[in-house]
């Protein structure tokens, strides 16, 4: 299979070159997440979780503290500000390229001010019209992921005739309303949102079709680490594998959109994606 160059290896983002894959590791701050109890003992586990992400070969940890899971409640701000400016906090005063993965504006100020250097939307910054006045006053880089509806009525939005161009034409939108509102795009890279108002099927034509992401020019994001579209295409006997047994899956995207020239990965096993990719490299089939 012949893969297209692209041109991913000039750009950069967040001050990263994108001359190699850069991996963007999982830290969620989530109650979920924790199997003790105590605020302190919460915030000082995930600091040393995302210190271990980055030891395993992390460029950036990506904190969120409200899960935008299918169907999942929604956090009040109070809520998500507790659970993650702490560890925004503590990483980014060790060092740590910290990305906040927040659809709210205060969660945001919060963490950009707690040492943040990013800021990852699953909206594309529609769902608080506070973001991008606030952006456009900040230097943050910026995630600018699709999505329809939110994660309570993203299932039931899950309709294209051509997810691909549709996905892209929605996220070139989304630069035009922040070049609008002041904010460079030099500070933006985009993503299709994979299982975010998407079918198995929509998220495996993404995939497919990734060269015509690609082609937009921004940094492209990919997070397909775990994701119950995997799960779902891979069923054996009717039965889904649960999240944690998908890296097989996860791993086989991850080579794919490198081969492919993806540049940045959203991940949650770092240790095991970056020894795949060093392989990849080894084998001769360095990302274009
Ligand atoms: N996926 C999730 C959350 N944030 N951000 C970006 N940019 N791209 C993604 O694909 C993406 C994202 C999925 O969130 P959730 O289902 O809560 O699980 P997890 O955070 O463990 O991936």
């Amino acid at each position: 299979m012949v893969f297209q160059a692209s041109s991913q290896s000039d750009l950069s983002f967040a001050g990263l070159p994108l001359d190699r894959v850069r991996l963007m590791g999982i830290l969620n701050v989530t109650p979920d997440s924790f199997s003790d109890g105590g605020r302190l003992a919460s915030a000082e586990t995930a600091i040393a979780k995302g210190l271990r992400l980055i030891e395993q070969g992390a460029d950036i940890i990506d904190i969120g503290g409200e899960s935008t899971r299918p169907g999942a409640a929604a956090v009040p701000v109070e809520e998500e500000l507790r659970r993650a400016i702490p560890v925004v906090e503590g990483l980014a005063r060790r060092g740590v390229l910290v990305s906040i993965d927040t659809r709210h504006a205060p969660v945001m100020q919060a963490a950009l001010d707690a040492g943040a250097r990013i800021v990852n939307d699953v909206s594309g910054l529609t769902h608080d019209a506070a973001a991008l006045p606030l952006l456009s006053k900040r230097d943050a880089s910026i995630v600018l992921m699709h999505m329809r509806g939110s994660p309570q009525t993203m299932n039931s939005l899950a309709d294209y005739a051509d997810v691909v161009g549709e996905v892209g034409d929605w996220l070139m939108a989304r630069v035009a309303a922040c070049e609008a509102a002041g904010i460079d795009r030099a500070r933006l890279a985009l993503d299709p949102g994979l299982g975010f108002a998407k079918k198995a099927e929509h998220s495996l034509t993404l995939l497919r079709g990734v060269d015509r992401l690609l082609a937009l020019g921004l940094p492209l994001l990919v997070g397909a680490s775990r994701k119950s579209f995997i799960g779902r295409l891979t069923m054996r006997d009717g039965v889904m594998p649960e999240a944690n047994d998908r890296l097989g899956g996860s791993l086989a995207v991850a080579l794919l959109m490198a081969q492919a020239g993806v540049r940045l990965l959203r991940v949650h096993d770092v240790a095991a994606t970056a020894q795949a990719l060093k392989m990849l490299t080894l084998l001769g089939k360095p990302s274009a």
